[in-house]
């Protein structure tokens, strides 16, 4: 059992304006279906499911629309900002559950009302740093680590101040292996450091994370994780809206999850890009509750 018990707030955000595949505003739903709750109490933690924010059902948007769905996701982030930091404020570590990734923007620009100087471990097949002007598919949720940067829409880097954004130097992204043109140029611009699958395949994850942690915790008050379960090889983790082939295995990740719950860093993180409609056999939605055991101190002995 974990000996540094915490008291953890579930936030649901059944959103999937930022995504293109509908079924990901479920995701919430099959966390908890999975016995998320019950199985980071069993763990010796008090959960406390605070509910899902409200997203409205929205008409299609234009096509070619380049921000797809802006003021809707502004609009929930916004809260879930509040929401996040408010659950802060009591003491309370934040574990929100997606929807989309671009709910990253709201758990991350709450973190930052608390949290000034943040690390983050974006787990992913994508590294999420489109902007308005590199986008091929207007789709918010390619965009949602560039806005945490400071790049993006006026009415997401403002939520929260537009102060509140993270260090390029204390971001590591961990399983990439589908990037676009424009976000290369953008990672290399602002020296990123991007472990792609190539990394993982040549020095092993125990080495990718010594790394990864180093840089996320230099400097730092804390560390946020961001984990799309799209990092996760499709073959382990079939019900996301994107798949990509050769990804992250299941012992790999929960390695990586366990060194996260080791450095006793974590202060918030969120799981995201659950698609039940997609998924098979709920593979994907358990995948992600074992993955958050393992984050929260779960053990095999
Ligand atoms: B996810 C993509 F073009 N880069 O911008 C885009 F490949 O949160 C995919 O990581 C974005 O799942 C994937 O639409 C977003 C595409
Ligand atoms: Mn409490
Ligand atoms: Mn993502
Ligand atoms: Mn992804």
């Amino acid at each position: 059992l974990a000996t540094n018990q915490r008291d953890i707030s579930l936030i649901g955000v059944p959103l999937q304006l930022g995504a293109d595949r509908a079924g990901v505003e479920l995701g919430p739903h099959a966390l908890r279906t999975s016995n998320i709750q019950q199985r980071l109490e069993y763990l010796g933690h008090r959960v406390h499911d605070t509910g899902d924010i409200h997203v409205n059902r929205l008409d299609p948007c234009a096509p070619g629309e380049k921000l797809k769905y802006l003021a809707e996701i502004a609009r929930v982030n916004a809260e879930l900002a509040q929401r996040v930091a408010a659950e802060m404020r009591r003491g309370h570590f934040p574990l929100v559950i997606g929807g989309d990734h671009s709910v990253a923007i709201g758990t991350i620009k709450g973190v930052l009302q608390h949290v000034n100087r943040l690390g983050v471990i974006w787990f992913d097949a994508h590294p999420d740093v489109n902007t308005e002007e590199t986008t091929g598919s207007g789709n918010i949720h390619g965009m949602s680590l560039a806005v945490m940067l400071g790049y993006g829409h006026k009415s997401l880097i403002s939520i929260g101040g537009e102060q509140a954004k993270i260090n390029p130097r204390n971001v590591v992204i961990i399983g990439a292996r589908s990037i676009d043109p424009g976000e290369r140029i953008f990672l290399r611009e602002q020296g990123i450091r991007v472990f792609t699958m190539h990394e993982i395949d040549k020095y092993g994850m125990r080495a990718v994370m010594d790394e990864a942690m180093e840089r996320v915790t230099d400097g730092t008050d804390g560390v946020h994780l961001s984990l799309d379960l799209d990092g996760m090889d499709p073959q382990e983790a079939p019900g996301v809206g994107t798949p990509v082939s050769g990804g992250i295995t299941y012992r790999e990740s929960h390695y990586a999850m366990e060194t996260l719950y080791e450095s006793g860093a974590l202060v918030s993180a969120e799981i995201v890009e659950v698609n039940p409609m997609l998924d098979i056999g709920n593979k994907t939605a358990r995948a992600a509750v074992e993955l958050a055991g393992s984050v929260f101190g779960e053990r095999i002995l």
